[in-house]
């Protein structure tokens, strides 16, 4: 070959590297066409109408109008951001950013008063049907959760998650559910993160919730053995007497942080893997992995204490095979929730007992991190997202990963820029997740769609892209800065680069 020839097809080498990357640096930056967007709430949050046309009283009606001072501003969801009546707002907004669908949970309480299936209150399935409608009626899906931590207080006095028959009621519950909407609703997640609300039964952490019964490591513990047996219920009852004609998806959405190692030590590296094992494989393990049941870490850590203790049996309840079996494999794809990172070092930390000293973990945070939101909990750590969503795909073969949640807290500014860029960052790195590590996220979901009372924290912190003024009985919806990027990202499908 001459060397004219070989200059020119070196050239022609050079000219295809070059387009490729910049192809390949495109792609990373654009959304897969069938990807969806969306953003969520929660029915205490935002409904208001707590006692409205027959509705019946759940936990945290209970705790917030017996204990208004558990508020940091002394707030209830009594009214909320009355999304009650301002359905029709919430979808025009929705529609407003191009939003492809919307995550919003069923107060278990509008529909059954005290959970009990012979109990229905019309009014409350009329008010979702009017919702799902609305939805649909404006091209958005609806992605309904069952329970987002509003049990009725009538199954609570019974012993709510602690007590086992509680499967047997979310069964009822969810078959209510997929008789009314069913034929509408595609989309279902049983539980909004079973790790923080099964807390509200050991006191952990400043997160007052109810019930507020101080039993750690072992009421804790009861819940999430019986809300893993109701979640497979649900998704069993789907399977057997619904999937066929309405061929929608059920699943569960489970928070957690992402959990990195403090050092490099070997002994650092198995902090955190027991880290991720406790906080969650607890409840991701059952029901995600190849072999089902608790994580083998958990069994073995909180056995050998239990018998330390001098205890018959475990604080940990132990599953029949049957029972693994039964619960394992019970997902169409992966909720999950995001909001920030820890560092992690081995070590004894918490009450004795509970899950925290169970799984010998300390956690930490690097000062490094911005610490720019108003939750004290909640420091700015992007890369943690792609490493959580990896580490499912990898551990948890490969599911559809739907985000469920993923947001930003301030005082409740409109001009809301810190919010902008920790999206911009967060759905930066997801999209990392998807094309260099090879995930399958189909969708992301913002927290949140409004203003909204952050459980007891009121609404001293805020997560909406559009902002509510609680003193205005109006309860007017109003644009911040992040609905409109929002609104841009969705129409170009593609993270806008400065
Ligand atoms: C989600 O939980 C919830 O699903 C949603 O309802 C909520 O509004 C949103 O996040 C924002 O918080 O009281 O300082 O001890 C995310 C996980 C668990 C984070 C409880 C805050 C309490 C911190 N949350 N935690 S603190």
């Amino acid at each position: 070959m001459g060397s004219s020839t070989r200059s020119c097809l070196l050239l022609l080498a050079l000219v295809v590297l070059v387009h490729g990357a910049a192809r390949s640096r495109s792609a990373n930056n654009r959304f897969p066409d069938d990807f969806l967007f969306g953003s969520a709430t929660a029915a205490y949050q935002v409904e208001g109408g707590w006692n409205a046309d027959g509705k019946g009283e759940s936990i945290w009606d209970h705790m917030l109008h017996e204990h208004p001072e558990y508020s940091a501003d002394r707030q209830n969801g009594d009214v909320a951001d009355d999304s009650y009546h301002l359905y029709k707002e919430d979808v025009r907004i929705l529609k407003e950013m191009g939003m492809n669908h919307y995550r919003f949970s069923i107060a278990w309480t509008r529909i059954m008063p005290t959970g009990e299936a012979n109990n229905i209150n019309q009014a409350g399935i009329d008010y979702y049907n009017n919702l799902i409608n609305e939805l649909l009626d404006n091209g958005i899906l609806p992605v309904v959760t069952m329970y987002h931590w509003d049990l009725p207080q009538w199954l609570q006095d019974l012993g709510g998650w602690t007590n086992p028959i509680i499967a047997d009621y979310f069964e009822d519950y969810a078959r209510v559910l997929y008789e009314n909407f069913g034929d509408r609703v595609k989309w279902w997640i049983t539980l909004n993160e079973p790790l923080t609300f099964v807390a509200g039964y050991s006191n952990d952490g400043y997160f007052i919730q109810p019930p507020w019964i101080n039993k750690p490591g072992v009421g804790d513990y009861l819940a999430i053995h019986h809300l893993l047996i109701a979640h497979a219920r649900a998704y069993h009852l789907y399977d057997e007497q619904y999937r066929a004609t309405q061929q929608g998806k059920v699943s569960i959405t489970i928070q957690s942080d992402w959990y990195e190692p403090l050092t490099n030590s070997t002994e650092d590296i198995a902090a955190a893997d027991r880290a991720r094992q406790f906080y969650l494989g607890m409840i991701a393990h059952p029901i995600f992995s190849t072999e089902g049941d608790y994580p083998a870490i958990v069994r073995e850590l909180v056995d050998k204490k239990s018998k330390a203790e001098g205890r018959t049996r475990s604080r940990l309840p132990v599953f029949s095979k049957e029972m693994v079996e039964y619960i394992r494999g019970t997902y169409d794809f992966f909720g999950l929730n995001y909001y920030t990172g820890k560092l992690v070092t081995s070590g004894e930390t918490g009450k004795n007992p509970s899950r925290d000293r169970d799984s010998e973990v300390v956690t930490s945070v690097d000062p490094s991190w911005p610490a720019s939101s108003v939750s004290p909990w909640l420091k700015v750590v992007p890369w943690g997202f792609r490493k959580l969503i990896t580490w499912i795909h990898e551990n948890y073969n490969a599911p559809d990963i739907l985000i469920t949640e993923n947001g930003f807290s301030d005082a409740g500014t409109l001009e809301d820029t810190d919010r902008i860029s920790y999206f911009k960052s967060h759905l930066t790195e997801l999209l990392k997740a998807v094309y260099v590590d090879g995930a399958n996220v189909i969708g992301y979901t913002a927290w949140s769609l409004l203003d909204n009372l952050e459980w007891n924290k009121g609404y001293t912190q805020r997560f909406g892209v559009y902002y509510v003024n609680i003193t205005d009985p109006a309860r007017p919806r109003i644009p911040k800065a992040s609905s409109q990027f929002l609104k841009e990202l969705i129409q170009a499908r593609e993270i806008p680069q400065d």
